[in-house]
Parts: C-alpha cells; sequence; structure tokens
C-alpha cells in the first residue's frame, strides 16, 4: 500500500476509535489527522482520549513494547534503556500539558496555507504518565546543574516515509525542567496513535516538540544540524522537522538552519526579530466551549447563561479572560476557574443575562491575556503583511503556524427567550 492508503486506512481505524473526533482536510493530502469533532471539547478541562486531536506525517510504528528501547547518547553514560527499565527504575510522574498543533487555525488564513485545514481542533488537554527526562539524563551521568545553552535532540521511530526522520531539539533547561517520557495518557496506555510505546511531553509547548515513538534521546550542544547525525547512505536526514517545517516566515522563503535562538518564547521571537521563529511554548490562546453554536440555547429561570471555555498560554500564566457577547463591541471579565496547572489551560466562565423578547443571534468572543500581558490578536493578516504587521493583527505566515487571532474563532449562538408558563 502506498502512504495515501495507509494514511486512510489508519484515519478510519482512529475515528473508529475515538468517537468524539472527526477527520480534518489536509490540502496535500499527506498527514493521519483527526480533530475535535465539537467545541464542548473546550467547556471542560480534561480531553477524554476519544475527543484529543491526533497529528503525524509518517506511519504508525509497528511496536513491541518488550522489544522498544531507548537510547540515550551525548551524555558520559551512553544507555539503552528499556520499556521495563522506564518503568520501574525512575520515578514516576503525571504532567498536565495542554497540546495545541502549531498548525491549528490555519484554516483561517486568507490566501490559504497548504497542509492540515484545522479549524480550533487541533488543542486537547490530558494527564501524562510517565518518566521524568531530568531522572534518565542524570542517571546517565549528565550534570543536570549545569543546562546552559545546550539542547535536547530526539529522535523519532516512525519510519521515514520520505526521508526525512523525525527529531526535534529543545532547550537541555525546558527538557531537564518538566519534560517526560510518557507511557500512559488519562490513566489508559497509550493508545498507537498517540505514540505508543513511549513519547515525549514537552509541558504548553506546540504539540510538535512532543515527539511520539522515541527511538532516542541526545544531548547536543546545538539544535540539530546536519553535523548531529551521519547523513547515511540510507537516504535519511535529519533537520527537516526542525529547521524546515515549523517555522514562522512569509511566502517564498525557505528558512536556514540555526543553531540557537536568543529565546524559546515563540512570541518573543516574533517580535524580537528571530529570523524565522521556531514554535516551541504556545502563544496566549483562548476558546468558547458553551455554548457550542450547535443547537440553541435558554436563559435558566433566573435569565442567565452560563458561557464557558478555556484559556492557555504556554509556559507563561494566563491572568485575564475576556467575553464579548456583541462580536467585539463590549468585553466582560470572566473568571478564572478549577484546576490550576503549569502547560495546562484554564477554564473560564462568565455570566451573561441576554435582553431578550424574541429569539436572536448573538456573536460570543473570547480573548485572553497572559502574564506578561501579551493579548491575542483580532485577526489574521489577510495579505503577506510580513514586517509590517498592524497592531492587534497576527501576521499571515506560509505554514500557517501559531495563530491565535480570537475574532475567526468567534461562535454564532441562537438564544430564544424562555417561555413563560
Ligand atoms: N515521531 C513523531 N512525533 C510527532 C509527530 C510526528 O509526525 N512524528 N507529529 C507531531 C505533531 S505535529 C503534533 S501536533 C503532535 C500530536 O500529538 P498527538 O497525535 O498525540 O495529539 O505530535 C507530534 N509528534
Ligand atoms: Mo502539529
Amino acid at each position: 500500500m502506498d502512504r495515501s492508503e495507509t494514511r486512510m486506512a489508519e484515519t478510519e481505524a482512529i475515528l473508529d476509535r475515538k468517537p468524539g473526533t472527526r477527520a480534518v482536510r489536509d490540502e496535500d493530502d499527506r498527514y493521519t489527522v483527526v480533530g475535535a469533532a465539537s467545541r464542548r471539547t473546550f467547556a471542560d478541562w480534561l480531553t477524554p482520549v476519544e475527543e484529543h486531536f491526533v497529528c503525524h506525517r509518517n506511519d504508525i510504528p509497528d511496536a513491541d513494547a518488550d522489544a522498544w528501547r531507548v537510547q540515550v547518547t551525548g551524555v558520559d553514560d551512553d544507555a539503552t534503556l528499556s520499556m521495563e527499565a522506564l518503568r520501574t527504575e525512575y520515578p514516576t510522574v503525571a504532567v498536565a500539558h495542554t497540546m495545541e498543533c502549531a498548525g491549528n487555525d490555519r484554516g483561517q488564513h486568507d490566501p490559504e496555507t497548504g497542509s492540515v485545514q484545522w479549524e480550533w481542533d487541533a488543542v486537547a488537554t490530558a494527564v501524562w504518565t510517565g518518566t521524568p527526562v531530568r531522572a534518565v539524563l542524570r542517571d546517565c551521568g549528565l550534570d543536570v546543574t549545569d543546562d546552559a545553552d545546550r539542547w535536547l535532540t530526539v529522535v523519532g521511530g516512525d519510519p521515514p516515509a520520505d526521508g526525512d526522520v523525525y527529531v526535534k531539539s529543545i532547550p537541555l533547561a525546558k527538557a531537564l525542567d518538566d519534560c517526560v517520557l510518557a507511557y500512559e495518557i488519562n490513566g489508559r496506555p497509550l493508545p498507537p496513535e498517540h505514540g505508543f510505546p513511549v513519547r515525549l511531553v514537552v509541558p504548553g509547548w506546540y504539540g510538535t516538540n512532543s515527539v511520539k515513538w522515541v527511538d532516542e534521546l541526545r544531548v547536543t550542544d546545538t539544535m540539530v544540524t546536519d553535523a548531529t547525525f551521519a547523513d547515511g547512505d540510507d537516504g535519511r536526514t535529519y533537520t527537516y522537522w526542525q529547521h524546515g517545517a515549523y517555522r514562522i516566515h512569509p511566502a517564498n522563503v525557505e528558512p536556514e538552519v540555526q543553531e540557537t535562538v536568543p529565546t524559546a518564547d515563540t512570541w518573543d521571537q516574533l517580535v524580537g526579530g528571530v529570523e524565522h521563529p521556531y514554535t516551541f511554548d504556545e502563544n496566549v490562546m483562548s476558546l468558547v466551549g458553551h455554548p457550542d453554536g450547535e443547537s440553541t440555547v435558554t436563559p435558566d429561570e433566573n435569565g442567565r447563561i452560563e458561557i464557558r471555555g478555556v484559556a492557555w498560554a504556554g509556559d507563561d500564566r494566563v491572568a485575564r479572560v475576556e467575553v464579548s457577547t456583541d462580536d467585539g463591541d463590549s468585553w466582560h471579565d470572566a473568571d478564572l476557574y478549577g484546576p490550576d496547572y503549569d502547560g495546562a489551560w484554564r477554564l473560564f466562565a462568565y455570566t451573561w443575562r441576554p435582553d431578550l423578547d424574541a429569539e436572536a443571534t448573538a456573536t460570543l468572543l473570547s480573548r485572553a491575556t497572559d502574564e506578561r500581558d501579551r493579548t491575542q490578536p483580532a485577526r489574521i493578516a489577510v495579505l503577506d503583511e510580513w514586517g509590517d504587521v498592524p497592531d492587534d493583527v497576527y501576521p499571515w505566515n506560509e505554514g500557517g503556524y501559531a495563530a491565535n487571532a480570537y475574532r475567526p474563532n468567534g461562535v454564532e449562538v441562537q438564544v430564544s427567550p424562555r417561555r413563560s408558563e
């Protein structure tokens, strides 16, 4: 079977296992992708596995957990670890992680960009159980008190259909701080499509960094470059996923390989002059989950409708969420509540008292601000306004990455007055 046939078969099987997802249009017909089927996903803090999006390019490896090994290299004592060793020889931890595909909201770009046309469906929050990366690297002789300017380069075990091995580099400081080699999601064994038997989880960072089916952890002085892995005679190459894809750049640009960046904060790179930023930590974002726009809503006996949703900001905290019920003419502070973990979204709620005599339509918007006072922009630039992006506008970029505009995510709801009995 060629890749497009296995991709179709794989997608069908995933949709069967995950009734809360739907297939998403992939312009280039290359990825296996399913996304959250309903905005109701964003009215809850924990995303059931059945509603968690999936995204990858290559075939899912046919993995046998007993035979799987994770290589640890670039340290004093290189090691080969079995799943048994990972499970039993190190501490077990759980981390909450809001995983957002860097291409979430790509479908809102005009002109359209290629690849997967996500709307708001490629974001989810799960609790991942596994082994801290720190414990493994320390055991392999790494001085974990000295992470200055080094990187952790992680190799995926998915067979590279087009020769490009799935390799991602993250700053060693982040890896040692809170990253996990996960073998469970929401207390259940990892399903194949989420990285069985083991995947990296990088809390609060775009999904692309969380390498599935981990083969190797390598401590490196720079991000992966052509020198990191000997480009073999086997036709495999190692830098595409770090440097070619998942970078924010205007049309018709081939981003160059950089060895390092002055900051991993995606937004800081964008406004701070880093050439073609890397999509590392997630930009501030929010989504309304209820009402979901799929059915008419009626105020309760006190005339109230509760608007609920989620807001996240990568490594930063969410400081504020505002809600508008009149398409952005006026804004009201929402309450933040519920679980509060680094790297995971917060729930928000706002009590709306619509003033109604007859059935009406309203456009609900939410916009979040992070602790560093960065607020979601209103819209995505309609043209390539790169370098000259007005305030309150997110730059249109060729890969459609890291967009966090609030207007395209507005939800139109039909409200009918409560009938007096
Ligand atoms: N090995 C490997 N890891 C990967 C990918 C991949 O194609 N291969 N896709 C990445 C992308 S783009 C995303 S958004 C997340 C999605 O993780 P999920 O499918 O578990 O939701 O996995 C990341 N890890
Ligand atoms: Mo992604």
